[in-house]
């Protein structure tokens, strides 16, 4: 049997999503710019597909919603947008993040230090989430924007987005999150949440890869980080790929929809929670971060005595797939700052294992994987008995 619990990294496209999509290869085939009816073809289920973006997040009509390649051209978009607009003209001169937002965030925002631009790092709490009046905190007069994730994707942690969106709204602060980890997951509403930008990717609530959007607030327009062509008004210029935005949109709608049977009924949150408990029978086992406030289909746990990446291999090798804490993302064998975030127990570190789901998840593949996964524990604390940590992680290159 082949069980994928890595839905965090990537989900399998939903075969309506694919249905959906398919028309728009060898049919409907025109440039949706170009004026004639091959062009003007691909409309109708564009602005279908722009709905349903709309409607999943609760846009208000006359905000902007980009597509753009991903969530990570959407938080470039974002970051470098507010720099060019706001302190590069020296109007403001600083941003407020946290310590354990996404590369497509911290790289960014490490860029942007080089260029002279102050960034607060906000550490998170013992259960890994931020506390929202650390962020009321570290606003000062200079700060441009603040940008929190609203899950996150190692733990699941869901961040105080709505309390952190009235901050900012108070203070006249603009406020990003990225919400690649929420959409389909939680319930996500820009206007309610007092949100001003919002980043996602299609490819994480089963749409297609290489296709993802930035809702942009009405009055919060930014340079666009493409320029070229009047695509999208010229707010993010270069040829649509329609069929990947029809499949992000139907993607949307049916994650939206479907969350209330597949998350809020428990159907996810369930088989995660079989899963974990399953594991956290096995001795010395803990959940990094807790079991609170979490999106439904995330748990990652420590396997004491197990180093992360020697499990995932023997997962693999049993047809399961997980990811570890990106313990072992950098090469100099550093853990990431989600794990240091949780101390300098190093062994946590290096044993946290990711078990992500999707509602394609089913009571067999999960009975499967708990088999799995405790004879991988035994065998591998067999082999290093003494629970000895033996770190021996290495780059993939991809
Ligand atoms: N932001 C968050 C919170 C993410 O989790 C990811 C991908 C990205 C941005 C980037 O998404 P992309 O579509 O632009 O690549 N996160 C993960 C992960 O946790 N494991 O693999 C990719």
């Amino acid at each position: 049997m082949e069980v994928y619990l890595d839905n965090n990294a990537t989900t399998v496209v939903d075969p309506k999503v694919y249905e959906e999509m398919k028309p728009f290869f060898c049919e409907i085939y025109g440039n949706p710019n170009s004026l004639h009816k091959f062009g003007a073809g691909t409309h109708p289920k564009m602005v279908e597909a722009l709905n349903f973006l709309y409607e999943g997040i609760n846009a208000a009509d006359e905000d902007d919603i980009l597509i753009t390649a991903n969530a990570t051209e959407s938080n470039n978009t974002v970051l470098k947008g507010i720099w060019i607009d706001k302190i590069l003209n020296g109007e403001k001169k600083h941003i407020i993040t946290t310590e354990v937002e996404h590369p497509a965030i911290t790289a960014t925002c490490k860029f942007l230090e080089s260029q002279g631009v102050a960034v607060t790092y906000l550490p998170v709490n013992e259960e890994g989430v931020l506390e929202a009046s650390s962020v009321a905190e570290f606003i000062k007069d200079e700060t441009a924007l603040v940008t929190v994730m609203w899950a996150n994707n190692e733990t699941g942690k869901i961040f105080p987005i709505k309390e952190i969106g009235e901050i900012c709204r108070e203070k006249g602060v603009l406020f990003h999150t990225d919400a690649t980890q929420a959409i389909g997951k939680v319930p996500v509403d820009v206007q309610d949440f007092k949100v001003d930008y919002l980043s996602f990717s299609a490819h994480k609530f089963h749409g297609p890869k290489g296709i993802g959007g930035l809702y942009v607030r009405k009055g919060c327009e930014l340079t666009p980080l493409l320029h070229g062509g009047e695509q999208m008004g010229g707010k993010r210029a270069g040829t649509v790929d329609v069929a990947s935005m029809v499949g992000m949109g139907w993607a949307m709608k049916l994650a939206t929809s479907t969350m209330a049977i597949a998350y809020e009924k428990n159907h996810v949150s369930k088989l995660r929670d079989k899963l974990e408990n399953a594991i956290l029978e096995l001795p010395e086992t803990i959940v990094i971060g807790g079991k609170e406030n979490r999106t439904p289909n995330t748990t990652l746990i420590s396997i004491r005595g197990v180093e992360g990446e020697s499990m995932l291999w023997d997962l693999n090798q049993h047809g399961v797939g997980a990811s570890t804490g990106s313990a072992c993302a950098s090469e100099d064998l550093e853990a990431n700052p989600v794990m240091n975030a949780f101390g300098s127990d190093s062994e946590l570190a290096h044993t946290g294992v990711r078990f992500s789901l999707s509602r394609f998840n089913t009571v067999e593949q999960i009975d499967y994987a708990i088999e799995v996964i405790t004879n991988a524990v035994t065998r591998l604390r067999g082999i290093s008995s003494s629970y000895a940590y033996a770190p021996s992680c290495h780059k993939s290159g991809l």
